[in-house]
């Protein structure tokens, strides 16, 4: 039987088999053959062990479209990153990684700024202008209103879209406004005892109706771009491009004389933010590079 990985929890994988329903299964067969972890996403082949119980065995992985580092699921159209304007303020630096990341595996992005409603109308102005030439789709929503929900909606339309960003930006609370047959545990900001609390602790396919499929997924503070060298890093950044006229080729845009780049940040026409985390990132990939080389 061949059917969908929609969740796994401590070794134990429930496997959607369309007209069978969901079995829960082990993956024992895998580990020892390929040595390859199941992710949620991923489409199985399974044997039935139980038909009564609904238990199975997962005897192997189809070949993967894509996998995601972070959050870790596979087989994704489109990732739907989301950071709240307010509570919590975004970390930019994080948000430009993963914008990074994501590209660089070729995933499309729906850029997601939620809880407008907590925020004046010059915040998502200055937002909006930061982030409008980065190469993402981008919205603005209101779980608690509904602003923008409808456009999000018509954005997943067919395809399996996984949300990502830190926790408390509000993922689960999109979702459970997005359908009606699965209700999942938001978490309320103010009861979060200690820094870091994650509500959602398991990544999970929620059917959505008409072919398509939303990840939950659990919220995360850093992350680490892999894949990218700091000298490949510009071609990532879809607002350098048409300033890029620099006196020398290849240029860094960080020191250079004469340099398009850093001429187009200073009169405004790249945003500040977006620059200052380039180089940021540059300096991080440049020293992790150095680090490997000598170890
Ligand atoms: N004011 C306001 N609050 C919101 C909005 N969306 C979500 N919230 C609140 O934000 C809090 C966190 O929402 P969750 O949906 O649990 O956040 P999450 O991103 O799933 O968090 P993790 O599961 O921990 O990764 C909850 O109290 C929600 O009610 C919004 O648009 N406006
Ligand atoms: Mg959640
Ligand atoms: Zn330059």
């Amino acid at each position: 039987m061949q059917g969908r990985i929609v969740k796994g929890v401590a070794g134990f994988y429930d496997v959607y088999v369309e007209n069978a329903g969901t079995y829960v299964c082990k993956a024992k067969g895998i580990f020892r053959k390929d040595n390859k972890k199941p992710l949620v996403g991923d489409y199985v082949t399974i044997q039935s062990l139980s038909e009564q119980d609904m238990e199975g065995n997962i005897t192997g992985i189809l070949p993967r479209q894509n996998a995601l580092i972070r959050p870790q699921v596979a087989n994704v159209d489109q990732t739907l990153l989301i950071f709240a304007l307010k509570s919590p303020l975004p970390n930019y630096l994080l948000l430009d990684k993963l914008i990074l990341q994501y590209k660089q595996q070729d995933i499309p992005i729906l850029l997601c700024f939620n809880k407008e409603d907590l925020v004046e109308d010059a915040d998502v102005s200055r937002v909006r202008s930061m982030y409008e030439k980065c190469g993402c789709t981008l919205l603005f929503t209101s779980v608690k209103s509904g602003e923008g929900i409808a456009e999000v909606k018509s954005l997943l339309k067919g395809k399996t879209t996984t949300v990502a960003g830190p926790s408390g930006v509000g993922k689960s609370s999109l979702i459970n406004c997005l359908q009606t047959d699965r209700e999942m545990e938001t978490g309320d900001l103010s009861r979060k005892v200690s820094r870091g609390k994650h509500t959602t602790r398991h990544s999970e396919i929620i059917p959505v109706g008409n072919e398509t499929y939303i990840m939950d997924t659990p919220g995360f503070t850093s992350y680490d771009v892999t894949g990218i060298t700091c000298d490949g890093l510009q071609d990532y950044y879809t607002e350098f491009a048409e300033y890029a006229d620099c006196y020398f080729q290849p240029c860094s845009h960080i020191h250079e004389p004469d340099c398009g780049v850093r001429a187009a940040v200073d009169a405004g026409r790249i945003p500040q933010e977006r620059y200052e985390h380039y180089i940021e990132i540059y300096r991080e990939l440049k020293e992790r590079a150095k680090r490997n080389h000598s170890e």
